[in-house]
């Protein structure tokens, strides 16, 4: 394998296993030790898709607990909190979700969700185990079995509630639900919200960064509080929070996300012989497809997000832009797409330590390289990006996000994000996540490359 790694490839895998085990409790992993002493969804399906590279069973355990916190409702929430006192703030307290309906009574979780990566995480778990055979593919044959019907509970719900007008885009409350939260990509919508009081509050998270500037500020936080206590006057009730809640956007990535997956699941729909459900999985992949190829602006040739309460376009030079990218679609315009992420506004920066997308366009007055969403490196998106990469046949594309992924990741610190111009790991270190996208990339078979060449 021609792996491009600074240290050696097994130095790099064997450190990364060690952060996952780090942050293993038994059946969940936090995000990270620190700052996310927590399982969050999203975090959850990629650690489950480095985990399958080295350990199967535990990669499906990851997915079960995960699975085990869904709501009546089918939604998977965004975060299952740990049984530990932790010092994480909003804490399940705060959350307010004890009297929600639809929360199993068991269950600690917040009350909104992030993007369904996870039946891609399946298929991967699932590709894993039938190389090993023997008892890995057995779990996993079963486990897919098993599952089938919560992921598809998961589709169904964002296909309707939270895409009510079936336009192919889905709705988020909450920039957290987007995972991107405070790109400025919410900058608009945020700016429209005047909070109502909020009950005073102690952050913890910038206690657990080197430098308070790399998260969001305090005015943020109050609006992101209030957006939590709008939702839980009203019980986390779908309908109740769409008509209440001050945040109505929809988010073309999250979009994206979900055609990507949702074609996933289809797939495994038709192995265990679910041909009306893979039918109607292909039918709700194709609607966000073209939901997210609708959002393009001809001019720039980028995906933008649509603010439902102010009824406008949200058009940021943000990584979301290459939603269509993850989506898949129209060759046209993928080639488009590709060529711009290439191009010197992203990937071809002249100031960029490594290859890498930054969150926020450089050549953007919205760039800030070392706070948050507003600028820095995030690995684990560069691994579904060179996953929907090589998925688009896009091979040349793939292999530079994985050989600058492998560059970058040889610090051995697993950032959580990283400083685009100096390569600087920051937020939190030993970031589940994203020792996870080391183990994918390191595991990612040359072949995929060789065939490009
Ligand atoms: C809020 C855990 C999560 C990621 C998100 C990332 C960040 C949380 C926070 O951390 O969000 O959900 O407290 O800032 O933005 O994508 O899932 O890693």
């Amino acid at each position: 394998m021609n792996n491009v790694t600074t240290v050696p490839a097994e130095q790099l895998s064997q450190s990364a296993v060690d952060v996952l085990r780090l942050n293993d409790l038994g059946s969940m992993t936090t995000a990270a030790p620190n700052l996310y002493p927590h399982m969050w969804s999203w975090d959850a399906a990629f650690v489950a898709i480095g985990l399958a590279r080295v350990d199967v069973p535990r990669a499906i355990t990851e997915l079960r607990t995960l699975l085990g916190a869904q709501w009546a409702t089918g939604m998977i929430p965004h975060i299952v909190f740990s049984p530990n006192d932790t010092d994480y703030f909003p804490g399940y307290d705060r959350w307010g979700t004890a009297g929600a309906a639809a929360k199993p009574a068991h269950v600690r979780s917040s009350g909104i969700c992030q993007p369904p990566v996870h039946a891609i995480a399946v298929r991967h778990i699932l590709d894993r185990a039938r190389g090993n055979g023997g008892r890995d593919a057995e779990a996993a044959e079963e486990f897919l079995r098993e599952s089938f019907d919560g992921w598809l509970a998961w589709h169904r719900w964002l296909a309707t509630v939270r895409d009510p007008d079936g336009v192919g885009l889905i709705e988020i409350h909450h920039g957290w639900e987007s995972g991107f939260d405070n790109s400025p990509r919410w900058d608009g919508p945020y700016s429209r919200i005047s909070p109502g009081p909020v009950p005073p509050f102690v952050r913890r998270d910038t206690l657990h960064v080197a430098d308070a500037s790399e998260r969001p500020d305090d005015d943020e936080y109050t609006k992101y509080l209030w957006l939590v206590q709008q939702m839980a006057a009203v019980g986390f009730d779908d309908q109740a929070v769409q008509e209440t809640v001050d945040f109505r956007v929809r988010d073309v990535f999250f979009s994206a996300v979900m055609a990507a997956s949702t074609e996933v699941l289809a797939g495994l729909a038709e192995e265990i012989g679910r041909a009306g459900d893979a039918a109607e999985l292909k039918a709700t992949a194709q609607r966000f497809r073209d939901g997210v190829a609708a959002t393009v602006d001809t001019a720039t040739g980028l995906a933008r997000d649509y603010d439902v309460r102010a009824r406008e376009w949200i058009a940021t030079d943000t990584v979301s832009g290459f939603a269509p990218l993850v989506a898949g679609g129209d060759e046209q315009l993928l080639e488009r797409q590709r060529q711009i992420l290439e191009g010197p506004q992203w990937m071809g920066h002249p100031r960029l330590k490594f290859l890498l997308p930054p969150s926020t366009s450089p050549t953007s007055p919205a760039f800030r390289p070392r706070t948050y969403w507003r600028g820095p490196v995030w690995p684990f998106l560069n691994l579904l990006l060179g996953w929907a990469a090589a998925r688009n046949g896009q091979h040349r594309l793939h292999r530079t996000l994985r050989s600058e992924s492998l560059r970058q990741l040889s610090d051995l610190k697993f950032g959580e994000y990283y400083e685009p111009f100096t390569g600087e790991a920051l937020g939190s270190l030993a970031q589940a996540w994203t020792a996870a996208a080391a183990l994918e990339w390191l595991g990612t078979a040359d072949t995929l490359q060789e065939a490009a060449r």
